[in-house]
């Protein structure tokens, strides 16, 4: 049997699902997943291998309008991501009210099929399922429509065989026991921002960025230090918290995390430091390995 391999994006609004798609697709979480919007800010690439296919799944940032140079970054990586795909996967919330043309127009200049993914038929009934799924058949004209809970079903086999069929023979783009384009530091630097998006509220998260400075593995135990950056003085002192107590609950989640990521014991070490305004300056943007 001819081999098969291709990319497939999956765009949509924040919060529709779509990191949670990719980990449950992938097996693995290689995105973090928070109730707030804008928590995935790269294209992070999910490979599901097969001994005949290789589907290179992409998670996006939800699509928003920019505000600041951080923004534009995030939306064009998601453009990035809809060129190169062999099929795309556009994914709603069955209870989205608020209209999706800005996602529909990110389609405009891409040759690449398109599915619609109604998630989160978990919160909804069979009524308003029928209703969306006829609403995206009129609106798209798409290849096929699937009505899924990422979270509550995840068991996507049906979903995966069915991007399988899609995908054009070729040869594999990446190595056969490659997960992820991303590495160790990548994921560390995620697990702690995860935290950071779960424990503040207001503009923390958003004002927030998280460099790894330092990552020694040794045969038990791996070693990390981290820079926590925020925009304003007033923000650094929210995210330490009295007597460091709010950054030590960081600490020890993310900590968490990263023993069951890497399977190994962890010493994690932060920083916090201010810069003002990184979001919209274009030289701190490149350093923290956001391309324009
Ligand atoms: P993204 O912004 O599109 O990547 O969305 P996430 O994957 O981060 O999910 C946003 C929120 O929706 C999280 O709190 C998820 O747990 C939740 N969520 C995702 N899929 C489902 C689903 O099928 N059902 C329900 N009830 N919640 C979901
Ligand atoms: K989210
Ligand atoms: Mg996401």
């Amino acid at each position: 049997m001819a081999h098969k391999a291709g990319f497939v994006s999956i765009i949509g609004k924040p919060n529709a699902g779509k990191s949670t798609l990719m980990n449950a697709l992938v097996g693995e979480k290689m995105s973090i997943i928070t109730p707030k919007a804008q928590t995935t800010r790269h294209r992070i690439l999910g490979i599901v291998n097969d001994e005949n296919y290789q589907v290179v799944f992409s998670d996006t940032p939800g699509i928003i309008k920019p505000h600041y140079a951080l923004h534009e970054s995030m939306m064009s990586q998601v453009q990035g991501s809809i060129v190169d795909a062999d099929l795309i996967l556009l994914m709603t919330d069955v209870n989205e009210k608020h209209d999706e043309q800005d996602v529909v127009k990110r389609l405009q200049g891409s040759q690449a099929p398109v599915v619609v993914l109604i998630n989160k038929i978990d919160q909804s009934d069979p009524e308003a399922v029928k209703q969306k799924v006829t609403y995206w058949e009129e609106l798209l004209k798409p290849k096929a429509v699937f009505a899924i809970s990422a979270l509550k079903f995840p068991n996507t086999s049906h979903l995966l065989e069915y991007i399988v069929e899609q995908m054009p023979e070729h040869p594999p783009y990446y190595e056969k026991d490659a997960l992820t384009d991303r590495n160790d530091r990548f994921f560390a630097s995620e697990m702690i921002r995860e935290q950071v998006f779960k424990q503040y509220k207001k503009e923390i998260p958003y004002s927030t960025e998280v460099v790894i400075t330092a990552f020694k593995e040794d045969e038990t135990i791996y070693r990390i230090s981290a820079e926590i950056i925020v925009e304003r003085e007033s923000q650094k002192n929210i995210l330490i918290g009295k007597n460091g107590e709010m950054l030590k609950i960081v600490g020890t989640y993310a900590r968490r995390e990263m023993e069951n990521f890497f399977q190994k014991k962890i010493f994690l070490e932060m920083f916090v430091k201010v810069i003002s305004d990184w979001r919209s300056k274009k030289n701190y943007l490149k350093k923290f390995g956001y391309e324009d």
